[in-house]
């Protein structure tokens, strides 16, 4: 399996955001991508081949997010911006200049979790370009690439960005991927990608399946429910599978067994996985109860598909526990692509 890494995501690292009425540590730091990396290098039991992020045109980009959107994320930043207007704009209080940094927060992010700062944007774009890299690698005949990027993606949508995401990651990737092709993308993160079902709502070109913890006891708390199957062209290609807070392993291999046939039935010619880590017990974002062994039946699961996958990292916020995932899921991703 290749590896696609870039050390740009350390430029990253905003430390704070505010939550809950105050500013607290963010949990999403480089070193939940970092120790995945160094563990990966030195374990010789898994068989990994490092690659280099090529760069991409940004009009990759503008296919999936506004020119506009675009633009405020590259807008130098003095200093760290954590997103605390007071005042959000809205139809009819929306009398400010594009260029008001205080206004475009409000405007362009949907919640307080994305702190930004001078440097930010050459690492939210290394992860875009790590991503298109392992899409292309597709494309020329890899059966299996793993974008280890940050910051992650699945909750930026084509015109904001929220919960830790600027650019989507995985949208941008399916995007590249769909030109010719059929795509599934298949989301386990423990959020909801809200931002990746509003980029492909209204087209059946990329279905989107998500298993996430029900919108209706967690973050982002506004979609994921069952009844939003998509809209026009894309109804039907829309699948949510909201969970229960104290889901059991076996029922959520039971879920995954279900969203699996969902996939068979569309017959995609590639699948892009948004891996989130966040599942496990005892993740800082998280509040599920379960082990990650379970990444073991996750990736024989994935392997029986028998598709050619492209690996997103999404969240997952304790870096020991990224690691056992990563391990669990690699290896039986290798061990059952016969
Ligand atoms: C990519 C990803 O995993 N993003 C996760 C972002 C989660 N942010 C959670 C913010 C939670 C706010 N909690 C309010 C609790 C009120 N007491
Ligand atoms: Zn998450």
């Amino acid at each position: 399996m290749k590896i696609i890494y870039s050390t740009d995501h350390v430029l990253h690292e905003p430390g704070l955001e505010f939550n809950s009425g105050q500013m607290m540590e963010i949990p999403e730091v480089s070193e939940r991508i970092t120790e995945i990396y160094y563990f990966l290098k030195k374990e010789k039991k898994i068989q990994v081949e490092f690659v280099d992020m090529k760069s991409f045109n940004d009009s990759w980009i503008l296919e999936v997010h506004s020119t506009d959107y675009y633009e405020f994320l590259q807008t130098p930043q003095d200093d760290l911006v954590i997103n605390v207007p007071c005042v959000f704009p809205k139809p009819g209080l929306d009398h400010f200049g594009t260029n008001d940094p205080v206004a475009n927060l409000g405007r362009y992010f949907f919640d307080t979790g994305v702190p930004l700062w001078e440097e930010s944007f050459p690492a939210i774009k290394s992860a875009i370009d790590c991503s298109l890299t392992g899409a292309e690698l597709l494309t020329k005949g890899d059966r299996y690439c793993y974008a280890l990027i940050r910051p992650p993606g699945h909750h930026a949508a084509s015109n904001y960005g929220g919960g830790y995401c600027y650019l989507n990651n995985a949208a941008v990737a399916a995007n590249y991927l769909s030109k010719k092709s059929k795509v599934t993308v298949l989301d386990i993160d423990f959020h909801h990608g809200n931002g990746t079902q509003q980029i492909f709502y209204e087209t059946s070109k990329v279905q989107y399946v998500s298993l996430h913890a029900s919108p209706q006891w967690a973050y982002p708390y506004y979609s994921g429910y069952r009844d939003e199957i998509g809209k026009g062209e894309g109804k039907g290609y829309n699948l949510n599978f909201p969970l229960v807070e104290d889901i059991r392993p076996k029922e959520y291999l039971k879920v995954l067994d279900d969203a699996c046939k969902a996939i068979i039935s569309y017959r995609p010619d590639y699948l892009v996985l948004s891996a989130g880590y966040d599942i496990i017990f005892g993740d800082p974002a998280g509040y599920f109860n379960i082990k990650p062994e379970i990444f073991r039946k996750i990736g024989s699961k994935i392997a029986s598909l028998d598709l050619p996958v492209l690996i997103i990292q999404e969240g997952g916020y304790d870096p020991s526990e990224n690691i056992r995932c990563v391990k669990n899921l690699i290896d039986a991703l290798e061990k059952n692509d016969e």
